[in-house]
């Protein structure tokens, strides 16, 4: 404690550019002072910057082994990114059966369905039934080994597993229980919940879609991954604070709370909509009045330059033949001349963004002339050019055959025993002395005599033993072992 405030003490005077000396701390007894190096002082505590050329300093969660407790998809999408990262992801599935995924929207017979690969990837595979008493045993040495425990289960399924806060707590004080559940405390947290229950309780369906539509739902799962990040972000945090207080906390998500913030754009412009119209809807160009709450506003940019998606060449028979224009005030005039209407840029009825708003539906659908007679992908090498923000529309097909996103390791090809390659989604987080650690799922149990041996320490007696026991097997496998 008294070295911190000697580094305070040492920071103070750095900023105040007093040349730091921590022998001269105030309150510090002399013998406590003396300890405090420059190197320490200077580096805050942390070790000497490694030597070692970047990316081979290990990973950056290297020796963080992680008790991945999660199914489905938001809990996945947690521990696979860690696992990315170099945390020993250990994911415990229950015997014969396993995360349930594994056999949904299968399309290869027999092999672990797609769902399943693209969020299990870098992971290791134990099977345990939980509710054996043999299966409890392990589970308490994988409580005692590692850092974090991550579940996704429906509300109170962990603790009637056993696996109560208080008992893990108890035998791995240090360790961090992370969470995702549907809803917080409140009138709906015992539900359970699905990505699209989460995208209408978040805010997120009211406000997707067109005015004149029913509410929707996105592709982008942000409900499940999405709270899958969030999650992430509060484990490595609890990981940051464990350092100064040795113990673990409890991390929960929940998956309205994750939603909510991804559309917390909408939630500021209901709070707008006290004071006045939303004038960069396209709602009010078109004379529209706003009723209480945020309307849906179709493809309207959600911030404060107007944009709006249009038509390219081939909009007739390619369903994704479109580009995403946005008419950043700076570059107006820039639009102006691409799409051939100088006279717009001294024209007092579009030459300021103010005088634009309310003729914003007129000045789509000029540029949108233009836009239809270039292809998407001609559209972006023009206003890329004139630094004028577009977007193309790409399909999943476009991005799976994108070489650059192969480049970057953004989109990996992996082997699998049973399936063979498939393409996955790698690391989107970039690290520049980390490089990603991408690999294929596990098949279901793959690990589990690895695990029991080597980081379990199990004897080769005693897993002849539980697996005679029915703890890790199915129960027909076991019985006909028996
Ligand atoms: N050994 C023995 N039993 C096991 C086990 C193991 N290794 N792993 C899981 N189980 C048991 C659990 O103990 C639980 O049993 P009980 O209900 O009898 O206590 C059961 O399997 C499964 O629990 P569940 O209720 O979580 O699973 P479900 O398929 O009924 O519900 C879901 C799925 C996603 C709706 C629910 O888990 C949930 O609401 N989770 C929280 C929110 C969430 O993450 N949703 C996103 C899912 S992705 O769209």
């Amino acid at each position: 404690m008294r070295d911190s405030v000697n580094l305070e003490d040492t920071k103070m005077a750095k900023s105040n550019g007093k040349k730091a000396n921590p022998t001269k701390a105030k309150a510090a007894p002399k013998k406590k002072a003396a300890k405090v190096t420059a190197a320490t002082a200077t580096n805050n505590g942390l070790p000497k910057p490694s030597n070692k050329p970047y990316g081979q300093a290990g990973l950056a969660l290297q020796g963080v082994r992680i008790l991945d407790f999660t199914h489905v998809q938001s809990g996945p999408t947690c521990t696979q990114l860690l696992a990315y990262m170099g945390a020993d992801v250990i994911k415990v599935e229950r015997p014969g059966v396993g995360d349930i995924t594994r056999g949904q929207l299968r399309d290869v017979p027999n092999a672990d369905s797609l769902y399943f690969t693209m969020l299990n990837g870098t992971k290791r595979s134990i099977t345990i039934d939980s509710k054996h008493p043999k299966g409890m045993d392990i589970l308490n040495r994988l409580i005692k080994t590692c850092d974090v425990l991550v579940e996704n289960f429906a509300p109170g399924a962990l603790d009637r597993m056993g696996l109560t806060w208080e008992y893990i707590h108890k035998l791995n004080p240090r360790m961090i229980v992370a969470s995702v559940k549907g809803f917080g405390p409140g009138p709906y947290e015992d539900c359970k919940v699905y990505e699209n229950v989460a995208q209408c309780a978040g805010g997120a369906a009211s406000t997707t879609g067109f005015r004149e539509g029913p509410p929707l739902v996105t592709g982008a799962q942000i409900g499940d991954s999405g709270t899958g990040l969030h999650l992430a972000l509060g484990i490595v945090s609890a990981l940051y604070q464990r350092i100064r207080t040795g113990r673990g906390q409890k991390v929960l998500c929940a998956m309205q709370d994750g939603v909510l913030n991804l559309a917390r754009v909408k939630l500021r412009d209901q709070q707008r909509l006290a004071h006045g119209p939303l004038t960069e809807y396209s709602q009010y160009s078109e004379g529209i009045p706003f009723g209480k709450a945020v309307p849906r506003a179709g493809n309207d940019s959600g911030g404060g330059q107007p944009a709006w998606l249009l038509k390219c060449k081939g909009w007739e028979s390619d369903p994704d033949a479109y580009i995403y224009f946005i008419t950043q005030a700076p570059v107006w005039e820039s639009i102006c001349d691409v799409i051939g209407e100088p006279t717009w840029k001294t024209d007092p009825d579009y030459a300021t963004p103010k005088a634009r708003l309310p003729r914003l539906k007129k000045i789509f659908e000029r540029i949108e002339v233009w836009t239809m007679t270039k292809t998407k992908f001609e559209v972006m090498d023009i206003c890329n050019a004139l630094d004028i923000p577009v977007g193309p529309i790409l399909s999943m097909k476009e991005i799976a055959e994108d070489e650059s996103l192969r480049k970057t390791g953004t989109v990996v090809e992996v082997d699998h025993p049973t399936r063979g390659k498939y393409l996955t989604v790698g690391n989107p987080i970039k690290l520049s002395d980390s490089p990603a650690r991408v690999e294929r799922s596990p098949l279901l149990g793959e690990h589990t005599e690895e695990i029991l041996s080597k980081v379990l320490g199990y004897s080769a007696a005693e897993i002849g033993d539980i697996e005679k026991s029915g703890a890790i097997a199915p129960p027909e496998k076991s019985k006909a072992a028996a």
